[in-house]
């Protein structure tokens, strides 16, 4: 049984269906022929394609296909799910920013066709997804950021944390919680820092190596977008990179796993 990941599709449907069809996850007509294998989605579904919506509604169909047969199918939260979910509970209801929640959603990638279409079990659904999530020794988290340690000092509180948020009334909390989900490349940045940083948000929840997207490769370390069909492992091992960047003209790519981490070498970084 292996662990597969797939990074952000921002609705990229006919990309993730190929990444599923050339893994053999998923046959021609949708159907999970992944037997016992597990995969994670890693977050942004929406946005930028405009076919989120679908990406939803196909990971939901597969998750109960493959849990029928022993396998899984799985997501964890994005800033464009949370980003989302905002502009449908406050809609026109006014930020900080003077902009309704609504506008700002589609300032940041929205496209309004989508929230129309979406539905309430998918509502309920994206709302139950984990902010993190452990896979053996591997952190699963959407954003490059050190912000989750805020939020909680296990995964189970942080997930708890992000689930309440999701029933909060108050916007202005969602704003405060979007703002840092918007932060970037946490882990590489300038020399020893983002290595450090890495060191520090694996050991505060027991990890051996985090897996992340929300920056695409391409960005991060200049591959050219098109060019990029593997994960990108940095910051001495610690950290991988999944997010292929399809919405820049990248093909994608399914990620294994390696469940069988030794722990992370060399001098610890303090
Ligand atoms: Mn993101």
């Amino acid at each position: 049984m292996a662990h597969y990941v797939i990074g952000d599709l921002h609705g990229h449907l006919h990309d993730y269906r190929r990444l599923l069809q050339d893994q053999l996850l998923c046959d021609g007509a949708d159907q999970w022929i992944g037997g016992t294998h597990q995969l994670w989605l890693m977050g942004d579904f929406f946005d930028r394609g405009d076919m989120g919506v679908e990406c939803v509604e196909l990971t939901m169909q597969l998750q109960m296909q493959a849990r029928a047969v022993g396998g899984d199918v799985n997501a964890i939260l994005g800033n464009h799910e949370l980003m989302l979910l905002c502009a449908n509970k406050f809609g026109e209801q006014l930020t900080a920013s003077g902009v309704s929640a609504k506008a700002m959603w589609v300032r940041w990638g929205g496209i309004s066709e989508e929230l129309a279409r979406l539905k309430p079990a998918q509502i309920h659904w994206l709302e139950r997804l984990p902010a993190l999530q452990m896979v053996g020794d591997i952190l699963l988290l959407h954003a490059d950021a050190m912000f989750y340690v805020e939020h909680g000092r296990t995964v189970d509180a942080v997930n708890q944390r992000f689930f309440d948020l999701t029933q909060d009334s108050d916007l202005s909390r969602w704003e405060q919680i979007l703002r840092d989900f918007s932060e970037h490349e946490g882990f590489s940045g300038l020399a020893m820092t983002g290595e450090r940083r890495a060191n520090q948000i694996l050991r505060f929840f027991g990890a051996q190596q985090l897996v992340h997207g929300h920056t695409p490769i391409s960005m991060a370390n200049g591959t050219p977008a098109e060019t990029v069909n593997r994960a990108w492992t940095y910051a001495r091992g610690q950290c991988i990179n999944v997010d292929g960047g399809i919405y820049l003209g990248g093909p994608g790519f399914v990620h294994e796993l390696n469940t069988d981490l030794s722990p992370v070498g060399g001098a610890r970084l303090n």
